[in-house]
């Protein structure tokens, strides 16, 4: 048994598996790691099985796993959870995109109480070095994507990261494409994360296998895992389904709320445009104290202290939202010729979408670390 495992998933890395294989070695041995290091290759047509292998005589703790069915690089990240010989598994690029020394940062972490240790590029001090534009949009849209289900996480399909045994032992990982670590994230089980920034640099040797076939089927693993939370209640995405549902729940009190109180000020006599500017803002006041002692009561009071600061923010906030549900309707009604009704409930739902994902990260973002 080792303390850790890195994972390094390979298809024709003849150029880097050497050198990636060295430096790991190096950074265990500087810091008395008892790692194991676990190739998991695809079988590839060039070198890359025989440079391991000539390795291996000389490595004791280097491991080689061929496969030979259904090729990928997140089914081959899987196959080497399963063939580790640690309980902590790290998974890095071969070529040399991500750095090595954060490794033993990275275990330090989860031995502290994490479950899941991200290299981010998407957090202050992160970066990505010498991309072009159009990757950064497709890496960007996939994080947007990818955040919809685990919010806290800035970057969720990052392709180095650290996770214990357990938080995959139960996960069915039915993995496609290129982000794994979105599946461990959002089947998985756990409940602490730590993300820790760092730079990636783009390959300099080697060829890159991105295509746009890796985008569809990342729209159909995001999918995939949305319906799987429905059925598996322990996964992080179910958690966010949860939250939804809460503050659904709170926007109908809210309601319930508006009309009571226009209802008893118009019986006390007031004007209706006074006692309806009353009843709106009474339910958002509603609505904020529910949101902040029920949905959000896990991570409330954490990162933005001040009450009446989280108060603001969601005032503000819920006048983008009724800003959003005036627009819509009005522009489905008189630029489509909508029923009014309907257009009504299309902008309700918009602006619904916008208060929870806004306030969720704004009002109410959870503190780590
Ligand atoms: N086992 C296996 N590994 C793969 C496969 N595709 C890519 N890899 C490995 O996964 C890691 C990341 O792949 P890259 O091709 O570098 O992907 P990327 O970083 O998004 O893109 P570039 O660096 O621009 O090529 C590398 O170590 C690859 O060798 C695959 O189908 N099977
Ligand atoms: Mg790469």
């Amino acid at each position: 048994m080792y303390d850790l495992t890195v994972i390094i998933p390979t298809f024709k890395e003849e150029a880097n598996i050497r050198n990636i294989i060295t430096e790991v070695d190096a950074v265990f041995q500087k810091n008395a790691l008892n790692g194991e290091i676990l190739v998991v290759d695809d079988n590839s047509p060039d070198n890359t099985i025989a440079i391991v292998n000539e390795l291996k005589k000389t490595m004791k703790n280097l491991n080689l796993l061929v496969r030979t069915s259904d090729h990928g690089l997140s089914q081959s990240v899987a196959d080497g959870f399963l063939h580790a010989c640690s309980d902590v598994f790290v998974v890095i690029d071969a070529d040399m995109s991500h750095p090595p020394s954060l490794i033993p940062k990275m275990f330090e972490e989860i031995r502290a109480g994490s479950e899941v240790v991200i290299g981010s590029r998407y957090m202050e001090g992160g970066g990505i070095k010498k991309w072009p534009l159009k990757r950064r949009i497709i890496s960007l849209g996939a994080t947007f994507l990818g955040r919809l289900l685990v919010p806290d996480i800035t970057d969720p399909v990052s392709g180095f990261f650290a996770v214990r045994q357990s938080v995959v032992a139960e996960a069915h990982l039915k993995p496609r494409g290129y982000k794994i670590l979105l599946e461990v994230l959002g089947k998985g089980t756990w409940e602490n994360d730590k993300e820790i920034p760092f730079e990636f640099s783009d390959r300099e040797i080697g060829t890159s296998k991105l295509k746009i076939k890796t985008i569809i089927e990342y729209a159909q693993q995001v999918l995939d895992i949305t319906l799987y939370s429905f059925t598996h209640h322990q996964s992080a995405a179910w958690r966010e389904w949860k939250k939804i549902f809460k503050f659904g729940i709170v926007g109908l009190t809210g309601i319930v709320v508006n009309v009571a109180i226009l209802n008893l000020l118009l019986l006390a006599g007031v004007r209706y445009e006074i006692a309806l500017v009353f009843a709106i803002v009474v339910a958002i006041f509603n609505n904020f104290l529910w949101n902040d002692l029920w949905t959000f009561k896990d991570h409330a009071r954490k990162s933005i202290s001040s009450i009446w600061k989280r108060l603001q923010l969601f005032y503000v906030v819920s006048a983008g939202g009724a800003l959003i549900n005036y627009g819509v309707a009005v522009i489905l009604v008189y630029v489509v010729t909508m029923d009014g009704n309907l257009a009504n409930l299309c902008g309700i739902l918009l602006g619904f979408i916008w208060n929870f994902v806004v306030n969720r990260r704004v009002t109410w973002p959870r503190t780590r670390g």
